[in-house]
């Protein structure tokens, strides 16, 4: 295979997830997910609520026929739980059939669906008790994956667990827009690998799909060649990567991870069994979904860093108790809203990946957010977004001819949609949505100039880079 050539079959797809996209937020027997809640937390109040977002739950036809006109192989989008399981023991079959209608549609137009299961909105009753913190979630994630699987296998080939989980974990203010603790947090993080081990097991035993999780694995560089700069970056490569892929793919705890939160306390409690649970044969994955943004470059901390524990957003951990500082990196550019444009850094981040634990990889979430708005001419023309899409896949194309398996690439997001943090101001998409931060405008669909370019280079398997 030639240099900047892809493989053939390769699923070129476009990203998404339920609360950011779909609206319909209490529609059809919905219950609010956590994100739903936005308007409660002043800190929020600036910006969108995922009330309407981009109104996907009523335009999903025209936006599929979008997607097949753009030429997608694939599409990642996630189901929402509160959609589905709306109250403890109570299954929705409106909300079952809304999914049902999706995938028919996409599967129509040869398009792979790609389903993420949970993707940051744990429905407000569990969160109420508790959310994840509670051991009972793992019981809850359990159920309600067991029903999608049942309902859904047949017709849905790739399925991940949990988007993000790193994230929601080590940002969880700043996702579930709910004061959380760190070590609810991490006690958190310890359920979620148990409910993953034992629903990758039962897709293993119930059908012949494939599963895997979708982290946000990514590169950790150390500002210079002290020693202990080496040091901090060892430590958040641990607690910000490592720890969240070692329990799936290797069935233990990353171990440096583990010390640390001894260190500072924050160490969850495991119970009898648990680790058993972890190290079943049958609860491998048979992928690695990962989601790219940026690289984080980290010093050893000063007395400064120290006195704070400051959490930056789901992709810039600024410090964390004393361990390491985040320091910006001279070798880089930042986009709009200051995430570094590191391309070589997602090489190096899927040699990381791949050469740890051998297993194929999809990427799930890769893209540049920035602010837009419609020209006079009625279009988008952003050029930077298309830079920044050949960049990366320059980069790509490479990483696989160096032997890393990489069966396909989803970037964030298919269309304009509300972003985690910070609302319609940042956009991401192939396809702009007409609608302002709480001016809902037409919300009509238009497509960018991005479009058209990521529509060629579909057509041309990569090979036009
Ligand atoms: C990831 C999430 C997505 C999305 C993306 C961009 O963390 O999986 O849900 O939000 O990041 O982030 P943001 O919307 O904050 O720009």
């Amino acid at each position: 295979m030639n240099k900047n050539k892809f493989p053939d079959n390769f699923y070129w797809g476009a990203s998404t997830s339920a609360y950011q996209c779909e609206g319909g937020w209490n529609e059809d027997g919905k219950t609010p997910g956590i994100n739903d809640i936005i308007e409660n937390t002043p800190q929020n109040s600036e910006i969108s609520d995922f009330k309407i977002a981009s109104d996907h739950y009523h335009r999903w036809k025209e936006d599929v026929a979008l997607m097949a006109e753009m030429g997608l192989k694939m599409y990642r989008f996630s189901i929402s739980w509160p959609r589905i399981n709306p109250a403890q023991g109570v299954y929705n079959e409106k909300g079952l059939k809304f999914y049902d209608d999706l995938i028919d549609e996409l599967k129509k137009n040869n398009i792979e669906p790609l389903v993420t299961m949970f993707h940051f909105d744990t429905p407000i009753w569990l969160q109420d008790m508790g959310g994840w913190a509670n051991r009972i979630a793992i019981d809850e994630y359990y159920k309600y994956c067991e029903v999608l699987l049942k309902r859904y296998s047949k017709k849905v080939k790739y399925w991940q667990t949990i988007n993000e989980q790193n994230m929601y974990v080590l940002a969880a203010a700043v996702i579930s827009k709910t004061p959380t603790q760190a070590k609810d947090a991490w006690q958190g993080n310890h359920h979620m690998n148990l409910g993953q081990v034992k629903v990758i097991k039962l897709c293993h035993q119930i059908t012949d799909c494939k599963i895997g999780p979708a982290p946000n694995i990514s590169a950790v560089y150390h500002e210079t060649s002290n020693p202990e700069d080496k040091i901090a970056a060892q430590t958040l490569d641990a607690i910000r990567n490592w720890m969240f892929l070692d329990p799936l793919c290797y069935g233990r705890y990353n171990s440096l991870a583990v010390n640390y939160l001894k260190s500072k306390d924050l160490m969850f409690k495991i119970e009898k069994g648990d680790l058993e649970l972890l190290k079943d044969p049958m609860s491998r994955p048979d992928f690695i979904a990962n989601n790219y943004y940026c690289s984080t470059t980290v010093r050893k901390p000063n007395d400064e860093d120290l006195k704070i524990e400051k959490t930056g957003d789901q992709h810039n951990i600024k410090s964390s108790f004393g361990a390491f500082a985040q320091t910006k990196n001279k070798f880089l550019k930042t986009t709009q809203f200051g995430w570094e444009i590191d391309p070589i850094g997602f090489r190096i981040t899927l040699r990381d990946v791949w050469d740890r634990y051998h297993l194929p990889i999809v990427i799930t979430e890769c893209g540049i957010g920035c602010r837009e708005k419609l020209d006079k001419d009625g279009k988008i023309h952003d050029q930077y977004r298309i830079d920044f899409y050949e960049s990366y896949l320059k980069e790509l194309a490479i990483t696989i001819n160096e032997g890393v398996e990489v069966f396909g690439f989803n970037p964030w997001s298919c269309f304009d949609l509300v972003s985690t943090h910070e609302g319609m101001e940042k956009r991401y998409g192939f396809i702009y949505v007409d609608r302002g931060e709480f001016d809902l405008r037409t919300l009509n669909r238009y497509k960018k100039d991005s479009f058209f370019w990521y529509k060629e280079l579909i057509k041309n398997n990569g090979s036009n880079l």
